[in-house]
Order: structure tokens, then sequence, then C-alpha cells
């Protein structure tokens, strides 16, 4: 023993020197003692790693799987974790020299604002308890024959989900399809196959790097914190999603992510405002689409706390309802730039589906109210030459600048007239009558033909037109050829038409450019047709309303020429937006070799790969006779014809 020392030491000496450590020079007996401290020590770390609460249930080796599946799933991060104030200056590949067209504050503008903001320069939930099982009004026998019934496709337990409400006997014993669908064309089964397993890609890739964040940066395989609903974890991404994993029949990944929204989805968090429009259309209406689809009252109680959080932004002098909410404090507020701190028409006006539907299913009349009542306003006020201004004051209830739009700040207004009146089984003929006056207007003063022979929706500003489209304003070719359809008069066929065109017209936006994606918006003369003229209208953000209108006129026409301009956008999509980790938009659509964005959009899960999956499934799925979808692709019944209704019955 040394004498200096105060722990024992093993040192030994011959012949009074020191002899170095080796294990040669060991006796057997010090060994023995090194060897049981070294196998002591490290079963004491093991063991107490799984006492670790995550890691508790389940026997061992289930345990040691989950242990390794968590690494996996967490990525690069879990080690190195990314500087939060380089995340958006942090090297990416090609596309360092434009960040700052895309770096907008985004608790301060949302999507299409944002991005019309930016293009017009020149103008302008903790863990929950699970609800307790609602049982339907009808005998258990009865319950059950219904369930029989069934076809594989309605089997919400399939997909995990155990707190389902039945589905209910009425309106009739028919049950949509919601699942399956396979189209008899071995091509577009072929095609379908293809689009699922770009889905797979989006997804899985999600999962990796940004689980929970809302969106991915699939190049910096990391969340994107610029998202519109910021840095939180609010997993846009997975409530936007979700729906299209159902449809798709992707069980594994749809119960994984039901289960994130069950346990981790979390507004409480959000201390900063967000918008009223965003949260509604991709939060409250993927919720309420996936209640609706399997049945899961979690989803509509989420949908329900959700929308709860928004209803203070009504409580304005003229009802309508304010841009932004800060869900901490129900202050709310609107956009500085929107004409004198004006409401915007494509987001006061593009509440009505979900809420209407959220009074039905939870029995509270309250959510319908506000929407009715915004109705109300707009269908008392003056309207200049029967057109609808893009800005609304919602202080003084007078119109803001008179621009109007088929395309950003416009939009899914007209859109929400038309799906609201399906809705309901047309029985909101108010809607339809709004509608159908709306486009009257629309065609009269805004609908065009360019020198080349090409149709489009012209935007005024005070009167005066401004030969422009957006990428938005191209939902508009299957939101006619909808209203053709729907109902037969003597505008039906006018609408068919002018549907054919502007699809037409969109499909030329996305030919006429090298990649053969389209621009965020398209002029028509001034030597242009059909193309971008500014750098800040090239870039394309995996946006779906060219596809979704694809979607319409096939399956509203059955002309397959629909079917082949969406293979030649997924063969664009495969060569210039994907990447190994996932999809990216890109810069500029008229370069061979594009600049990429590096974020990959939830509307790119929700809507893009959602309508390309349905364009090549058959018609039964998802039928247009039983669902409404949402302008973010998310699928409602139809009351009265559609018997995932699920109306309350409190
Ligand atoms: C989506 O969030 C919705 O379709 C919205 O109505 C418009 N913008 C995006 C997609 O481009």
């Amino acid at each position: 023993m040394s004498a200096t020392g105060i722990l024992p030491t093993y040192q030994r000496f011959v012949n009074g020197v020191p002899v170095s450590f080796s294990r040669r020079s060991c006796r057997a007996r010090e060994k023995y003692v090194i060897f049981l401290v070294f196998i002591t020590f490290g079963l004491i770390c093991f063991g107490t790693f799984f006492y670790l609460p995550e890691f508790r249930t389940g026997g061992t080796a289930e345990s040691v799987f989950k242990v390794y599946d968590q690494i996996k799933r967490a990525g690069p991060e879990l080690l190195i974790p990314p500087p939060p104030h380089l995340e958006d200056t942090r090297e990416a590949p090609k596309m360092l020299r434009h960040e700052e067209d895309f770096r907008v504050d985004p608790h301060v503008i949302g999507d299409r604002a944002k991005l019309k903001a930016k293009i017009e320069q020149d103008g302008e939930l903790k863990v929950l308890e699970r609800p307790d099982l609602v049982v339907p009004k009808t005998s258990t026998v009865r319950q059950k024959n219904i369930v029989n019934q069934l076809d594989e496709n309605v089997r919400a337990e399939d997909f995990g989900i155990a707190n389902i409400v039945t589905v209910p006997p009425a309106p009739s014993q028919h049950h949509p399809l919601i699942r399956g669908g396979e189209d008899t064309d071995p091509i577009a089964r072929e095609r379908r196959e293809k689009i699922k397993e770009m889905m797979k890609h989006a997804w899985d890739n999600y999962v990796r790097y940004a689980w929970g964040k809302n969106e991915l940066k699939p190049i910096s395989k990391r969340g994107h914190v610029g998202s519109i609903f910021g840095s939180l974890p609010l997993g846009a991404t997975i409530i936007d999603g979700l729906d299209t994993l159902y449809i798709m029949g992707m069980k594994e990944e749809f119960k994984q992510a039901r289960d994130w929204v069950a346990t981790e989805l979390n507004f409480d968090q959000m201390t900063s405002d967000v918008s009223v429009f965003e949260v509604n259309i991709r939060f409250v209406g993927g919720l309420l689409a996936c209640f609706a689809l399997t049945g899961d009252t979690m989803f509509r109680d989420k949908a329900q706390q959700i929308a709860d959080k928004l209803l203070p932004a009504f409580d304005t002098p003229t009802g309508i309802p304010n841009a932004l909410i800060n869900f901490k404090t129900g202050a709310s507020k609107n956009y500085g730039w929107a004409s004198g701190s004006s409401s915007i028409l494509s987001e006061f006006g593009t509440l009505h589906l979900e809420m209407a539907y959220l009074s039905d299913v939870t029995g509270k009349p309250i959510y319908r109210a506000k929407v009715d009542h915004i109705r109300k306003v707009l269908q008392e006020m003056e309207k200049p030459k029967g057109l609808y201004p893009n800005y609304l004051n919602p202080k003084t209830g007078n119109w803001g600048q008179h621009h109007m739009s088929m395309g950003a700040l416009g939009d899914s207004f007209y859109e929400y007239l038309l799906k609201v009146w399906i809705q309901t089984n047309k029985e909101d003929n108010e809607a339809r009558q709004m509608f159908d006056d709306a486009m009257q207007a629309v065609f009269q003063h805004m609908l065009k033909n360019s020198t080349g022979g090409l149709t489009y929706f012209a935007e005024l500003k005070f009167e005066r037109p401004e030969n422009k489209m957006d990428h938005l304003g191209c939902f508009s070719g299957g939101l006619l050829g909808l209203a053709s359809k729907t109902l037969r008069n003597e505008v039906s066929d006018r609408y068919m038409e002018v549907a054919k065109e502007i699809t037409r017209t969109c499909h030329e936006s996305y030919d006429r450019s090298q990649t053969k994606l389209g621009p965020e918006s398209f002029r028509f003369g001034e030597g242009a047709e059909a193309r971008a003229l500014r750098s800040s209208e090239k870039y394309y953000i995996l946006r779906p309303e060219v596809i979704e209108s694809y979607y319409y006129m096939y399956k509203l026409t059955k002309d397959n020429k629909y079917r082949d301009w969406g293979w030649e956008a997924v063969q664009a999509l495969e060569k210039y937006c994907r990447v190994p980790g996932g999809y990216t938009g890109i810069k500029n659509v008229y370069s061979e070799d594009p600049q990429q964005d590096d974020v990959q959009q939830s509307f790119f899960l929700a809507e893009t790969l959602k309508y390309l999956y349905l364009l090549y499934s058959d018609d039964s799925l998802i039928s247009l006779d039983e669902w409404v979808f949402n302008t973010e692709a998310h699928p409602l019944p139809i009351k009265g014809v559609n018997s995932y209704y699920r109306e309350s019955t409190q």
C-alpha cells in the first residue's frame, strides 16, 4: 500500500522499482477483481437504461428493439443537435443564394399571404385523456350487424384505432369506399403504386428526420423552423398527411401518426400568433376528415379543442374574424400589409365547411353560427360590379382595396361557396346562388383570352386587369367542372367549357417550362404566354392546384389526357424535386438545373399526393357523390348521403 495515497493502490514494486501496469503483470486475484468490477458496472448501466420510464413497457427483448427504433428515428440529431440559430443558413446545396426570397417571419405572414406579399412588391395539445366512447343510439345487435356489413375498407380497428364511433346506419346502408379502389386499367394501377411509393418516401423521411416538427427540410434533413406554424413541434405534416396515409392503406404509418396526435399534439405551447385560416384548413379539417373516416373520437375532440382556440378571432365589431390569433392570450389581429389591416376574403371565407361539420359532429351550434354570420355580412354588402374584393375591414365592415382575384387572397372563398352547397346535399341554396352570381361577375370582368388562344382569369386592381394568373388559381378548372356536373342549368355547359380551358392553360404553364413544372404565377401579353416574367414568380413549391384540377376533370369527363398530364407532373416531380431525404420545391421552373428550396411542404402529402393517388384510382374510392374535399384536400362527408357523416346524437 502506498503511504501517501488515500485509495489503495495495486502498484507493484520489484526490487523497490515500480513496475508499469500491464495485464501480464497483474496477479490472477487482481485480474479477477478488476473483471468483477467491470462486469458489475456494465450490468448496472444496462439495467438502469431499461428502467427509464419510456422503456418500461414490454419485455426486455421488445425494449431493446424500441430503444434501437427510437435511436434510428431520432437520426443524427440525437447525437448532434442542430444549432437553432444556424437553421436557415446551414449549408444546403444549391440554395443559399436565394434563401432571402423565402425567409419571412412565419409568425407574421401566412402561406398565401406570405407568397403574395413577396410576389407583389409592386403594390402592396399536452397529453389528453381518451374521450369516452360515444355509443350510437342503436341496439347492440343492430350495431353488430352494421359493422359486419362493412367490407374491410371500413375497419378502423385495422389501423389500431380502438375508440371508434360505429358507423351509424342512417342515412343508407351503403358504405362509401374509403380504401381500395383499384382501377381496372393496369397502367393506372401501376401509376397508383408509384404514387404510394412517393408518399412513403416523403413520409418515411419526415419520420426519420423531422418527426413531430411541422415540416421537413429534405436536403438539410431536419425540421423546418420557417414553416407557417413556426418552430414549435405541432406536427403539421402529421395532421395533414394522416388521411392520405389512411386512404392509401398505410396502416403502420397511420397508427404511429394517430398515436402522436393522441399523446403529443399540444397547442397550449403555442404562444405566438397563428393563422386562423391555416389552422382551420390543415388542423381542424385534417382531424375532422380522420374522424369521419375512422370514427375515432379522439380526432373529433382534438379538432374541437383547436377550433375553440380560434373562436376569439371572431370577436370583432362585424364578426368577420381577424387573420391571426394568439392561442395563449386569445388576442387577434390582422396583417399590417393587408389594405389598412383588413381581413382577407380567401381566409375568412374558407372556414364554413369545417365549422359547419364540427357543429354537426359535436352537437354544438357555435361553430356554425360564426360562419353563418360571415355569410350574412357578405350577403348584405354591396359588391362592386357583383365582384368580391380581396379585403374587408372587420372593424368598419367596408371593403378595403378593390383587388379581385381567383388566385391568392380570393381563391378558396369561391371554392367554399360551391362546396358548402354540396356538403349540405344541395340544400344550402343560398351558397350555390352566391357562387353562381359571383361566377357570373368573374366571367364578365376577369375571364380573358390571350392572343395565343389561352383562357385565363386576370386579376383586377381598381378596375384595371392585370394579365396574370397564380398557380393557386388553377384549382378553378376543377371547381368549375364540379359546378357544371352538380347542377344542370343554363350555365352548366359554359362552366364545363371554361373548366376545360382553364385546366388546359394551367397545363400549358407546366408544359412551357424546362422542368415541366409550373411557376407560382404566369402572365399573358408583354411577350409572355402562360409564363412567369419575374424571378420572384418562377418557383414551384410542390403545390397541388394544377394536379387537383386534373383529378376533378378526369373524374368528371373520363378524358384520359388528364391522367397523362398528371403523369407528366409525376415524372417532373421525380426528376427535379425528389432528393434522398424527401421532396423539395425548386426556385426556377425554367432552369434545367434548378436550385432547390429545401422544404417539403405539408400540403404535398395532404393534397398533391392524395389527388394523384385518387386520379389513378377508380371512382368508388372517396366518391365525389359522397365526399367533398376541403381546400387542403381533406375529405368531409356529404350530409344525408354519406353514412360516415357521424352527426352527433346528443
Ligand atoms: C393549400 O394550403 C391550400 O390548398 C390552400 O387553399 C392554398 N394553398 C395551399 C396549397 O398551395
